[in-house]
């Protein structure tokens, strides 16, 4: 492979013979050096939100349809970030660092022109199997995301299977009170470019994004060799309440532009800079803040001294095992700190009925707190 250092050829097809006869939690396999990303996975809920324009104008949208055109648009707008982005920044697609349970992420964009500020916490909220839970809101919009995020991986074909597992929902406060809520449910993801050692990911198959007021958005990927031969392209469909006779359609790349095909007229358009998320200084953070706990390791893979990334890993590791035994001898169990689970989630399994969406119940992660209280959430205990 091409992207792959000839010292760690060996290690590589190693590695991916221990992908293609393995089946669950991945992020556990260990990786040869050259394909370690010094970021973890509690910083990605940030690409929900890198273009907080968009998010801000769901809010100043005046009718039903054209809240649901918002909402499919700031979606379709984050997906460049969320799956290509890192192809950018760092050579490839690379594996993240494994977050440890109760791992947290603050971050907010700030108030420009208006818009308002736009606040994200995220707390792993499980480790084994890896469960990422988040809360996005711009209070002075009426906004707030939800949402949580896991994996079920196979291997086929040479190419990883990503099958996401949660959901996000959006509550919208309507201008006259009440709320329109919408369920965004995630696309499969394909990691291929393994055998060269340069992954990527394409997206397949179907998302939907069902909003309370029966309009509903079906998002259809497929890759090259497709609709239009391109990678990364998608067909969207919107539908109004009860009907399945389309609205609007749209057609595009995710990564780059894709209109309206009514009136040829551009819908996303992803090629100008997005914003990416402010965090505070190393020095304010707490030690489970993602940025601080994982500071050496991070340092280790961005200088290539693996040996030191490997050492600051196992320090993590073995105090994290340290602490289950700890909380194990006492009868207690870790407690989270801004987020509660829940068995199941009934606003989603009213929205989800509304398009025979599948699975019918689910899970949840719910904010403890309320919009008020986001910004202060930081000062978490010690
Ligand atoms: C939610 C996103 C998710 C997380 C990542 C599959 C993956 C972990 C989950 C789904 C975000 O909103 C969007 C983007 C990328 C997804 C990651 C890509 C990836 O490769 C990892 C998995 C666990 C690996 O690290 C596989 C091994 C690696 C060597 C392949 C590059």
């Amino acid at each position: 492979g091409e992207g792959v250092p000839s010292a760690q050829k060996s290690s590589w097809a190693t590695f991916l013979k221990s992908i293609a006869s393995f089946s669950g939690d991945l992020s556990s396999l260990t990786a040869p050096p050259f394909i370690l990303s010094p970021i973890s996975l509690t910083e990605f809920p940030a690409y929900w939100c890198e273009r907080p324009d968009l998010f801000a104008a769901i809010a100043d949208a005046k009718t039903e349809k054209d809240r649901s055109i918002a909402v499919l648009k700031w979606f379709i707008s984050t997906l460049k970030g969320q799956y290509t982005s890192r192809n950018e920044k760092l050579g490839s697609e690379k594996k993240p660092l494994n977050p440890v349970l109760g791992e947290l992420f603050y971050g907010h964009w700030p108030d420009v022109n208006g818009r308002g500020q736009t606040n994200l916490v995220v707390e792993q909220v499980s480790h084994h199997p890896p469960i990422t839970a988040y809360y996005i809101c711009n209070p002075s919009k009426g906004l707030a995301l939800q949402g949580h995020s896991a994996q079920k991986t196979s291997f086929s074909g040479g190419s990883i299977i990503v099958k996401q597992i949660g959901h996000a929902i959006l509550a919208v406060d309507l201008p006259g009170g009440g709320k329109e809520e919408f369920l965004i449910t995630l696309p499969r993801l394909r990691i291929d470019g393994l055998w060269y050692g340069s992954p990527y990911i394409e997206l397949a198959e179907t998302s939907y994004i069902q909003s309370s007021s029966g309009w509903l958005s079906t998002i259809e990927y497929k890759g090259k060799g497709y609709f239009s031969g391109r990678s990364h392209s998608f067909k969207a469909v919107l539908t109004p309440p009860g009907s399945s006779t389309a609205a609007k359609k749209y057609e595009g790349v995710w990564h780059e532009t894709s209109k309206d095909l009514d009136t040829g007229e551009t819908f996303t358009d992803v090629t100008t800079p997005k914003e990416e998320v402010t965090v505070g200084p190393l020095e304010n953070m707490h030690d489970f803040e993602s940025r601080k706990l994982w500071q050496h390791v991070a340092r280790g893979i961005r200088e290539g001294d693996y040996d030191a990334a490997s050492r600051e890993k196992s320090k993590i590791e073995n105090e994290q095992r340290q602490r289950r035994r700890d909380e194990q001898a006492a009868g207690a169990s870790w407690q989270l700190l801004h987020f509660e689970h829940i068995p199941s989630d009934p606003v989603y399994e009213r929205l989800v009925k509304k398009f025979n969406g599948n699975p019918p119940t689910e899970d949840t992660y719910v904010f403890k707190h309320n919009h008020s209280q986001t910004p202060s959430v930081r000062s978490v205990p010690a």
